[in-house]
């Protein structure tokens, strides 16, 4: 396995996890890390071996945020000529289900990252944001678009004008996660719930994490007739064939 400066990464059965690891730095997301976080992921994601990655923090934060200091170096000039965050799309359109388990801060780009994933899970400890506008920015990788997609344009606007911080359970009504957890819980609790994605067939959990992704592209007829295509292709699936057999026939499937 690869090493990186930044993150320490680990594959457990047919899950990979990816850890940030500037603890010194509440794992401000710098040029690095979204270098080796790219290129671990997408690693991973062509591996037929790893059926669901899974993002974690520390217990202080997740991720506090794009690096402010590296930031600063930058101009107009420089930030258009780099493109700087486009790496971060390449993340987010992986296919393999991704899962981020949220420990801590999640602000800014740490919130951003956290939304790019497909299951978000927090502990109890978590705390959300988007604090840009205090430091005089907005959001640069998608926070205005998957914020609002998530938890409507009421509360998006709310956190993004004001730039306060939530809590787990805040972020839980909001729709923002789907599970809060005990903070001793949560790293085990994700793994369990990568590892119960990462039993079923790759290409089905492919299929289905893109057809919710659609809809947060597409316009509802649009969204239906990519679902109803993928519905009909995985007919041509050995996973399918076997998964209905599996049932017919009383017994556990036998995914490869
Ligand atoms: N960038 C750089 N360094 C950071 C960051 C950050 N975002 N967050 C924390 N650190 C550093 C601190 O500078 C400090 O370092 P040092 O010890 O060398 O001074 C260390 O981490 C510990 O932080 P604090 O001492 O501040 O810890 P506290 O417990 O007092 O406070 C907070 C914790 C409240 C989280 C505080 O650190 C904070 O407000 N951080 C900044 C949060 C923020 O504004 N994030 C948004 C950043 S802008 C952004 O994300 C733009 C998005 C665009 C796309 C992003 C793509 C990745």
């Amino acid at each position: 396995m690869m090493d990186y400066d930044t993150i320490l990464t680990g594959v457990e059965g047919r899950v990979a996890t990816i850890r940030f690891n500037r603890p010194d730095a509440l794992n401000a997301l710098n040029s690095q890390v979204m270098t080796d976080v790219v290129a671990a992921a997408t690693a991973f994601d062509r591996d037929p071996g790893i059926g669901a990655i899974l993002l974690m923090g520390n217990a202080r934060a997740f991720a506090a945020g794009a690096d402010i200091k590296e930031l600063m170096a930058h101009d107009y000039a420089s930030m258009q000529a780099d493109n700087y965050f486009a790496p971060w799309d390449d993340f987010a359109a992986l296919r393999t289900p991704k899962i981020a388990a949220v420990r801590g801060y999640a602000l800014g780009g740490g919130c951003e990252v956290a939304m790019m994933c497909d299951l978000l899970l927090a502990s109890d400890t978590a705390r959300f944001g988007q604090p840009e506008i205090k430091i005089g920015c907005i959001p640069g990788i998608g926070g205005t678009q998957r914020l609002t997609r998530a938890i409507g344009k009421a509360a998006a606007m709310d956190l993004i004008l004001t730039g306060r911080m939530i809590g787990a359970d805040e972020a839980r009504q909001m729709g923002l996660v789907s599970r809060v957890i005990p903070d001793d819980r949560i790293e085990a609790e994700a793994m369990e719930a990568a590892q119960t994605i990462a039993s079923y067939a790759k290409d089905i959990t492919m299929m289905a994490r893109a057809c919710v992704a659609e809809a947060d592209r597409a316009p509802l007829d649009a969204g239906v007739r990519f679902e109803r295509q993928m519905y009909h292709a995985l007919y041509g699936s050995d996973a399918q064939r076997e998964g209905m057999a599996a049932f017919v026939e009383k017994r556990p499937p036998a995914f490869r």
